[in-house]
């Protein structure tokens, strides 16, 4: 390789972050260390994924979630990491993760932050080696308040950055902060840091690919079925991807464009996915790259504010024209 052929100057995260500090006038640096703590999370369950089959952590831990979910060992172990992380950077107050009953307050009372997080999105697909993901945001915690649950009972526009990392044949992190880009780094595994490799991501404004679990579809209303009836005997008709796997399922939406949705039905009536740890990140992600996001009652998906820290909604998110179609045959509807 010529000498001028490799990059020299390269962009990591922990870069790309100092860059961003010395953008805000008067930071403290409390958000950039947050953010290392982050980092440091997504490295560290990247490495028990990759490590899962050979040191015997697949399979079931034999509990189950607040949700009765069952439990699978890397979920407790994922969750453990990133509990440990947000503790250790001393600047978060409040976490909130998908598997955990209760919020979890910090004894930190001067850390400015909240944090909420599903560690290991996707988990059934865990013992089959395909892709699952870590999902956050983070929310600034308002001036005076007391640091319990009730502080994260906030819509998705309150969230100052949001993001996801997926564990796939390498670790993508794509993170997006209130009103900026959306930055995608890829996990250098020899140089053990996170390389920015698709700066200022945008996604297509539309593309005939369709991600949904469509074995519901039965249990779906009438505008849903007819807009999968309509993009299925377009003249072209779309594709369907599904991987079952929130953070593959976006991450491919994201880079190809298309469609992803999983809404609410007559089965589940307030959807499968959670809005503070899944739905809104998601949203801010696909915002702030173009598209849209909205729940099933076409709402705006980051105007939602939940009533519980686990509480559900449908989702459809993706390509700006894509959505759109949705949201104009759930209008046709009333
Ligand atoms: P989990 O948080 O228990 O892993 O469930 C969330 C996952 C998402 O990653 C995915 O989009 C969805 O559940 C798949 O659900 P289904 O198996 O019903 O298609
Ligand atoms: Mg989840």
């Amino acid at each position: 390789v010529g000498r001028e052929e490799i990059n020299t100057d390269i962009v990591t995260l922990t870069r790309y972050l100092n860059e961003e500090q010395t953008k805000v006038k008067d930071a403290t640096g409390d958000f950039t260390l947050l953010c290392h703590a982050l980092q440091f999370s997504f490295k560290s369950i990247a490495y028990y994924i990759r490590r899962a089959s050979l040191i015997n952590l697949s399979g079931l831990a034999g509990s189950s979630n607040t949700t009765g979910d069952d439990q699978k060992k890397l979920d407790v172990i994922g969750n453990d990491l990133f509990i440990a992380a947000m503790k250790s950077s001393g600047r978060v107050r409040v976490l909130v993760s998908e598997e955990e009953e209760e919020a979890i307050i910090f004894d930190v009372p001067n850390a400015k932050y909240a944090v909420v997080c599903d560690p290991i999105d996707g988990s059934s697909n865990l013992d089959a080696g395909v892709s699952v993901g870590t999902i956050f945001g983070i929310f600034r915690l308002e001036e005076g308040s007391k640091g319990t649950k009730d502080d994260m009972l906030r819509p998705g526009t309150d969230l100052v950055a949001a993001g996801f990392t997926m564990y796939g044949a390498s670790a993508q992190l794509v993170l997006t902060m209130k009103g900026g880009d959306v930055n995608g780094f890829t996990m250098d595994n020899s140089l053990g840091e996170f390389i920015l490799t698709h700066p200022q991501m945008q996604m297509p404004k539309s593309r005939s690919i369709y991600s949904a679990n469509e074995g519901n579809s039965k249990y779906w209303d009438e505008a849903t079925l007819e807009w999968v009836n309509e993009i299925k005997q377009a003249e072209k008709p779309y594709s369907a991807r599904y991987i079952g796997s929130m953070v593959a399922d976006a991450y491919r939406t994201l880079l190809y464009g298309g469609i992803f949705a999983y809404p609410a039905d007559k089965k589940s009536p307030k959807g499968k996915l959670r809005i503070l740890y899944e739905c809104a990140p998601m949203a801010m992600v696909f915002e702030n790259a173009g598209g849209q996001a909205v729940n099933s009652k076409m709402e705006r998906m980051l105007t939602i504010v939940p009533l519980d820290i686990h509480d559900r909604s449908g989702i459809f998110l993706g390509s700006y024209d894509e959505v759109q179609k949705v949201i104009d045959i759930h209008k046709k509807h009333g």
